[in-house]
């Protein structure tokens, strides 16, 4: 049995893929052989809920960033893999994120999902470029407002030539390597 968790934060653009593969990896780490506590932190439930005060300015960014790095820290203190996926476009904000868990002698995993603005925006699923583009949509990562390209991530995926089995093959064979599993 673990005796602590561990954070893989997964960081890149919306429509990049992040919660693709964060929905995958928590179905493989749940399953044998690994049979893990896993838990998954998005937008759904915690912009929804804790975060819902917040917004996407800067600071509100900076905010979201901090209450979700300190709650995937308690839960990779109850010995959970938290697994989160959010855009987290500031270098600084990852940092901060990273050292709280290693303060708590928690280990930190940082994801990349690597695709350009081109891509996300070819994909756009939800029709969000595009409002950003015509300006209904304010301070839009990737368009309006910055994405801070990671340089200390212990994994990039490249999003556009990697499907969803292989990034989560890429994780777990890191994990596994680093012996965390
Ligand atoms: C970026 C925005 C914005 C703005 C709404 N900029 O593709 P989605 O829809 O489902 O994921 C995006 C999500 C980003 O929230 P995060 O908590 O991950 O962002 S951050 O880490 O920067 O705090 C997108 C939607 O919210 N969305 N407005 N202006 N994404």
């Amino acid at each position: 049995r673990r005796q602590k968790g561990l954070t893989i934060w997964l960081t890149g653009l919306s429509a990049s893929g992040k919660s693709t593969i964060a929905s995958a990896l928590e179905t493989t780490l749940l399953s044998p052989p690994h049979s893990l506590s896993a838990y998954r932190l998005d937008g759904d439930n915690i912009r929804q809920g804790l975060n819902s005060d917040l917004g996407f300015s800067p600071s509100d960014r900076e905010e979201n960033i901090r209450r979700i790095a300190h709650v995937a820290a308690l839960f990779a203190d109850a010995c959970t893999l938290a697994i989160t996926s959010f855009i987290s476009p500031y270098r600084a904000d990852r940092e901060t994120a990273r050292k709280l868990h290693a303060e708590r002698g928690l280990e930190f995993v940082e994801v990349w999902v690597d695709v350009s603005v081109e891509e996300a925006e070819r994909r756009d699923p939800k029709g969000l470029y595009k409002k950003a583009r015509k300006g209904e949509l304010k301070e839009f990562t990737g368009i309006s407002a910055p994405y801070e390209e990671p340089e200390s991530a212990e994994i990039r995926i490249r999003g556009a030539e990697t499907s969803v089995e292989e990034a989560v093959k890429q994780i777990v064979r890191f994990l596994e390597g680093k012996g965390y599993l």
